[in-house]
């Protein structure tokens, strides 16, 4: 265990764990969601008022920010926490999966891959070592391992290979990244859907020895049904005495199921990227804030949020400042649905600690079957 890394389990209902992990940024509680600040910025918002809607953690990407300032240029600058003006933890996802999904042309071996920007064309090459010194120039507090996330539905043979490929990959992370005092290493589960593979991955991280675990692969196209099913097992394959870190999930719905299955972490791009494109994520589910319908409503989005949008504007105005494109819009959504997201991860953590996830579960659908209104 990284020296000034740790993890408190404060109460269970069933799987589920609420608590508190240590880092020398600060305290994360959990189950924790995590705002995706890509690019050094979670769009739309500054760095105070990502932290007033309730975030203890932000999510950074290797793979942007090595093309684009370039780590060099971070390090130099006194790392991303100073840079972006964000002074707590920061986890940083390892740029495998993100290659895979925006680069251009992409050569993948044993040894990394090589592939081509998609913002200028030029050549770059990751590799376990690689990414282990990006992650150390922008000053991650949770690094996370290299791996590579095959797409779903793919073939039990490809998957089993991409996996080992991935556990040999996690064994070169260990090795690259040594000994940081202040600085986590999380090892990434594959594996598919398949429960055999699953526990195969996960008992090659544990020999190897991790801060903490995350469950990747999952959220590529399998649908809710088979993620849940994979959930079912795979958080009790990892250490129960370790963060366990469902990666890019997911929706609200996604999340709440996640938890009860023994999730502590998570994060995406949902709330945010949503915001900018007028969905609004309320308890009573999604509203398109394009809707006519909303174009003389006085009222707020959610009469119960206190965020921002909802305190001091009607649904009129959002509607309205998000049909002239005005910049505003994008501010006030994003703010509205990671306050609503965060509200949710409290909402959890409190029902954890008092014993009464199913109830707290049952109200969570309950409402959002009524729809808005
Ligand atoms: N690996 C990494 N990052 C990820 C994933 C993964 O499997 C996923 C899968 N949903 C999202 N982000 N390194
Ligand atoms: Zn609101």
């Amino acid at each position: 265990m990284a020296q000034g890394f740790g993890f408190e389990i404060s109460a269970r209902d069933g799987k589920a764990r609420t608590g508190v992990i240590q880092t020398t940024r600060g305290e994360i509680r959990t189950p924790a969601f995590m705002p995706v600040g890509t690019a050094g910025t979670v769009k739309a918002m500054l760095p105070g008022s990502v932290r007033e809607t309730g975030a203890d953690i932000l999510l950074g990407n290797t793979y942007h920010l090595m093309l684009r300032p370039t780590a060099a240029r971070i390090e130099r600058l006194g790392g991303l926490h100073k840079f972006m003006n964000w002074e707590r933890p920061i986890l940083t996802d390892s740029g495998g999966f993100q290659v895979m999904s925006l680069s251009d042309l992409r050569k993948l071996t044993e040894e990394g891959v090589t592939f081509r920007s998609h913002v200028d064309g030029s050549k770059h090459f990751l590799s376990p070592e690689t990414s282990m010194e990006i992650q150390r120039q922008l000053g991650s507090d949770i690094v996370m391992c290299f791996d590579e996330c095959p797409a779903l539905p793919a073939d039990e043979a490809t998957v089993a290979k991409s996996m080992r490929m991935s556990m040999r990959w996690a064994q070169r992370s260990r090795d690259a990244f040594g000994d940081r005092p202040g600085h986590a290493l999380f090892g990434i589960q594959q594996g598919g859907v398949t429960e055999h593979l699953r526990g195969e991955s996960a008992e090659a991280l544990k020999s190897i020895g991790f801060d903490g675990y995350a469950v990747g692969g999952l959220a590529v196209g399998e649908g809710q049904e088979a993620m849940f099913s994979v959930l079912d097992y795979a958080p009790q394959q990892l250490p129960d005495d370790k963060p366990r870190y469902l990666m890019g999930v997911g929706k609200p719905d996604d999340i709440v199921g996640a938890v009860q299955r023994g999730i502590d972490m998570m994060d995406c791009v949902l709330p945010s990227r949503s915001g900018r494109t007028g969905q609004a994520w309320t308890p009573r589910g999604q509203v398109n804030i394009k809707n006519q319908r909303h174009q003389d409503d006085p009222r707020p989005l959610d009469e119960n949020c206190t965020c921002p949008a909802c305190r001091n504007y009607p649904r009129a105005y959002l509607h309205h400042v998000f049909k002239a494109q005005e910049i505003i819009a994008s501010m006030l959504l994003t703010w509205h649905n990671l306050h609503y997201y965060q509200q949710l991860m409290q909402g959890l953590r409190d029902a954890i600690a008092a014993q009464r996830l199913d109830a707290f579960v049952a109200e969570f659908h309950a409402k959002r079957a009524e729809g808005d209104i």
